[in-house]
């Protein structure tokens, strides 16, 4: 295994912002196509107001991808809606089901949507404070459930991996929307 120095890195509790960061990727909605359940409301605002970006994931120190390491980040979901349903990440399964993570909620207000293969869903909120448990076989999405951005660190072994393909096929069964002045799980029309 990979001898690492010891370091620290600085966390923006207001922006959930690392720093120094090496690695930022940028969540468009162009990136996530059909993952909102409503898809004339996607391409509308890729038309009419162009490509929106839905989060930005910040990573300080690029460590090896191996047992024993714990890889980990902070993820931004600025606020907004596609059709009624509210900004969100794309979603995975840990390539190896075994290993779980840890999410701190930083700023903002959330909630992490948790799904088992069989297509039961839990929904766990989140706010500054917050540490969320998102146990081993639970494939995780984050929604940003209010009106400013969303933000949490996250940790996890360095040897989970990610399958996103799973998410991409299936979808989640429920969906996060805004109705009546408030975010609700309903389930989702397009789940397979
Ligand atoms: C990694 C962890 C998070 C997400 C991030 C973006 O295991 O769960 O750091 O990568 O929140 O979500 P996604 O679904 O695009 O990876
Ligand atoms: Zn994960």
């Amino acid at each position: 295994m990979a001898l690492i120095e010891p370091f620290a890195t600085q966390l923006d509790l207001q922006t959930g912002k690392l720093s120094p960061v090496t690695r930022i990727v940028q969540r468009r909605l162009s990136d996530m196509r059909g993952m909102y359940a409503d898809t004339q409301a996607e391409n509308q605002i890729i038309a009419q107001e162009g490509d929106r970006l839905i989060y930005e994931v910040y990573t300080a120190t690029e460590l090896p991808e191996e047992e024993g390491q714990v890889l980990h980040c902070t993820t931004i979901i600025y606020p907004g809606k596609v059709g009624d349903e509210l900004h969100m990440t794309k979603g995975h399964y840990h390539a190896k089901r075994d290993r779980g993570e840890v999410y701190v909620g930083l700023s903002g207000e959330g909630c992490v949507l948790l799904q088992l293969e069989d297509g039961t869903v839990r929904s766990v909120p989140m706010g500054p404070g917050t540490a969320a448990y998102v146990p081993p076989y639970w494939a995780h999405r984050t929604v940003n459930t209010g009106s400013a951005p969303f933000s949490f660190f996250s940790a996890w072994p360095g040897d989970a991996g990610h399958d996103y393909a799973t998410i991409e096929r299936v979808g989640f069964a429920k969906i996060m929307v805004w109705r009546d002045g408030k975010a609700v799980l309903v389930d989702n029309p397009r789940y397979k």
